[in-house]
C-alpha cells in the first residue's frame, strides 16, 4: 500500500517504517499517524515479519514532535481528541506481536521523543537530540511522554526534562538509559537492521511472549505480573519451536525455528 508521508519496505523478515515528512522534520499530523495506525495494522497481519525498525527521512529528524501548524489553534476537544489518536497509536506499537526498534537518526523531540519511548528497543545516530519541549510552547506532552518517560528514566530526571523543555544529547540519553546504544549516523540503520535480524531469528512466539509480558507486565503489580508470567510461560510449552529449541541445545545444534 502508498502511504503519503510513510514508507513501509519489507527486508526479508523485518519490516522498516520510516516517518516520511522530511520538510517538516517527519511531524506528526493526524494524517500521519491515521497511517502509522495503517501501516502498523498491515505488519500485524503479516506473519512473515517478525520484528519491525522505525525511523525517520532526511537525515536530520527522527520525529520533530507533534504538528505545531496543526495545533496551534485547536480547542480544549480539539487537543484532547489529537491526543487520544497519539495514545492509541502508540499504544498499538507496545501491544503488537512483533517488537519494534526506533532507530533514532535525529530530533527526537515531543511527540518524537514519546513515540520512541513507544518503541520496545532505542538506538540513536551520535547527532540526535531528544526533548519534550512542550511546555516551550505552552503545552504539555500529550502523546504519553508524562508517563513513559518516569517509567523508563525516573520520576527525578523525567520531570526535569518534561518541567524545563531541555534538549539532551545522544550520550546523555544514553547515560539516563533512554537509549540503549549510540552509533554514528552512517552505521545506525545497519546496526537497527542487525539487531533486527537477531530477533527474527529466535523463535517467534518466543519473542512475542516476551514482549507481551514485558508490556503488560509493567503496569501490574509484582504478583499479577509474575502470574502474568508463568501463562506465558507456559504457553511456550504447546509450541513445536519450544521442542526444537531445547532439542537443539541438548543435540549441540543450532535449533530451526519454524514459528509454530
Ligand atoms: N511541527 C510542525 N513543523 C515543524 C515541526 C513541528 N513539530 N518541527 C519542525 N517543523 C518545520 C519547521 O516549521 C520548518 O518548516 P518551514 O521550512 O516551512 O519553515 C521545517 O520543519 C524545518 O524546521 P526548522 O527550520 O525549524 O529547522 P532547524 O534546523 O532550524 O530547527 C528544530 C530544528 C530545533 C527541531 C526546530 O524545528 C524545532 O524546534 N521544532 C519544534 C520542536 C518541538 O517543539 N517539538 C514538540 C512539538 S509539541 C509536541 O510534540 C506535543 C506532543 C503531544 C501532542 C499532544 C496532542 C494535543
Amino acid at each position: 500500500m502508498e502511504y503519503a508521508n510513510l514508507l513501509l519496505e519489507k527486508n526479508d523478515s523485518v519490516a522498516i517504517l520510516t516517518v516520511n515528512r522530511p520538510k517538516a522534520l517527519n511531524a506528526l499530523n493526524s494524517d500521519t499517524l491515521s497511517e502509522l495506525s495503517s501501516a502498523l495494522d498491515a505488519v500485524i497481519q503479516d506473519s512473515a515479519i517478525k520484528a519491525v525498525v522505525l525511523t525517520g527521512s532526511g537525515g536530520k529528524a527522527f520525529v520533530a514532535g507533534a504538528d505545531i501548524s496543526q495545533m496551534k489553534d485547536f480547542n480544549s476537544l480539539q487537543g484532547r481528541r489529537f491526543a487520544q489518536l497519539g495514545h492509541a497509536v502508540f499504544r498499538k506499537i507496545e501491544l503488537m506481536p512483533q517488537p519494534v526498534i526506533a532507530a533514532i537518526n535525529g530530533f527526537a523531540l515531543g511527540g518524537g521523543c514519546e513515540l520512541a519511548m513507544a518503541c520496545d528497543i532505542r538506538i540513536a545516530a551520535e547527532n540526535a537530540k531528544f526533548g519534550q519541549p512542550e511546555v516551550t510552547l505552552g503545552l504539555t506532552a500529550g502523546f504519553g511522554g508524562t508517563q513513559r518517560l518516569p517509567r523508563l528514566v525516573g520520576t527525578g530526571i523525567a520531570s526535569e526534562l518534561l518541567f524545563t523543555g531541555d534538549i539532551i544529547d545522544a550520550q546523555e540519553a544514553y547515560r539516563i538509559g533512554l537509549v540503549n546504544k549510540v552509533y554514528t549516523s552512517e552505521a545506525l540503520l545497519e546496526e537497527a537492521l542487525k539487531l533486527a535480524r537477531r530477533i527474527a531469528d529466535r523463535a517467534p512466539a518466543a519473542v512475542q511472549l516476551s514482549k507481551s509480558a514485558i508490556q503488560r507486565g509493567i503496569n501490574l503489580d509484582l504478583d499479577s505480573a509474575q502470574a502474568y508470567e508463568a501463562e506465558v510461560f507456559g504457553l511456550t510449552f504447546s509450541t513445536q519451536d519450544q521442542t526444537e529449541g531445547c532439542s537443539a541445545f541438548l543435540e549441540k545444534r543450532k535449533p530451526v525455528f519454524e514459528g509454530r
